[in-house]
């Protein structure tokens, strides 16, 4: 048999689970994952390869009203992914009502003219009538080539979805080699695994708020340990306040859950060191923004 390919992106509205879905795919974390909205600020590669095929899910920030210059940066960044993919995976929430955000992103999927799967993740959080009055009206506003519910956090239809997804795709290359799962370096994940970890610890602007710079990563031979150096950058002195928290209690949670994460993908033993930098209103400078790994060469 030959072998089949194809490139599948996962848009939609921030906080719908995107990240999750494509991390329950490929059976570990790619792509950090909050509670937050707009987690995701970079496009990212998923490459699920078998024996017979290989999808290359590429996951996206979610789509929002942009208010700053890294907003516009991943709106863009998420947009950009319809030029480059076989399919749509448009995917929105079971316990959200249909929205402004989501008719512009219908809009801007008509004019790609790519075929689009409607993915109404969390149905784990309602009841089945309300799932179905959902899809009834999502579908008298486009043509859908598929609909279908899951639950990316229970796992609930994920792998029927993958399925669809093979039966679909046409011959082609194996673009990436088996082994590899994802486009970005390593540090790249750990930065992102730090970043995840001041999400989860803390609230309202912060976490939109915070970029994450690696400053090195080496094996120290000494220690037979990975030596990892990171910045934490904030907008302001009191975020840099928060982020280190009393006596440096705050930084050293975060630095000691982001570890046991950074441990695991790597497979190896870490010494992370961190620190905390006030850079004024990054978010909107462009400069800073390709500093900190949000350059529009990127997509
Ligand atoms: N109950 C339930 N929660 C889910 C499900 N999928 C994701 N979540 C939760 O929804 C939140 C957002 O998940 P993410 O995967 O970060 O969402 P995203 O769409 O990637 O968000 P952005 O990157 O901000 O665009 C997290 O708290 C997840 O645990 C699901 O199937 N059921
Ligand atoms: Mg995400």
């Amino acid at each position: 048999m030959s072998f089949k390919s194809g490139f599948v992106a996962i848009l939609g509205r921030p906080n719908v689970g995107k990240s999750t879905f494509l991390n329950h795919v490929m059976g570990q974390k790619i792509a950090i994952m909050s509670d937050k909205v707009q987690t995701t600020r970079n496009k990212i590669m998923g490459i699920y390869t078998t024996d017979q095929e290989q999808i290359v899910f590429i996951d996206t920030p979610g789509i929002h009203k942009p208010k700053t210059a890294l907003g516009d940066f991943m709106v863009e960044s998420a947009y950009s992914t319809l030029r480059e993919v076989d399919t749509v995976l448009f995917m929105i929430s079971a316990d959200e009502a249909r929205g402004k955000g989501d008719d512009m992103i219908m809009e801007r999927l008509k004019a790609a003219k790519v075929p689009v799967i409607l993915v109404v993740n969390k149905i784990d959080k309602v009841h089945p009538d309300q799932l179905l009055s959902q899809i009834d009206d999502y579908r008298k506003q486009m043509d859908f080539k598929e609909v279908v519910p899951i639950s990316a956090l229970q796992g609930n239809n994920v792998s029927h979805l993958v399925d669809i997804l093979s039966e679909n795709l046409e011959e082609g290359f194996q673009y990436f080699p088996a082994d590899q799962i994802t486009d970005h370096p390593e540090r790249f994940l750990v930065s992102e695994m730090i970043r995840e970890k001041v999400l989860l610890l803390t609230r309202e602007e912060i976490p939109h708020s915070v970029a994450v710079v690696i400053d090195s990563m080496k094996r120290d031979e000494e220690t037979d340990k990975i030596h990892i150096r990171a910045t934490i950058m904030v907008e302001r002195d009191s975020q840099k306040g928060i982020i280190i928290g009393k006596g440096g209690s705050m930084l050293k949670k975060i630095g000691s859950m982001a570890r046991r994460d950074i441990e695991l993908m790597l497979g190896d033993k870490v010494f992370l060191e961190t620190w905390v930098k006030v850079k004024k209103n990054w978010r909107d400078k462009k400069l800073d923004l390709a500093d900190f790994g949000y350059n529009k060469k990127e997509y």
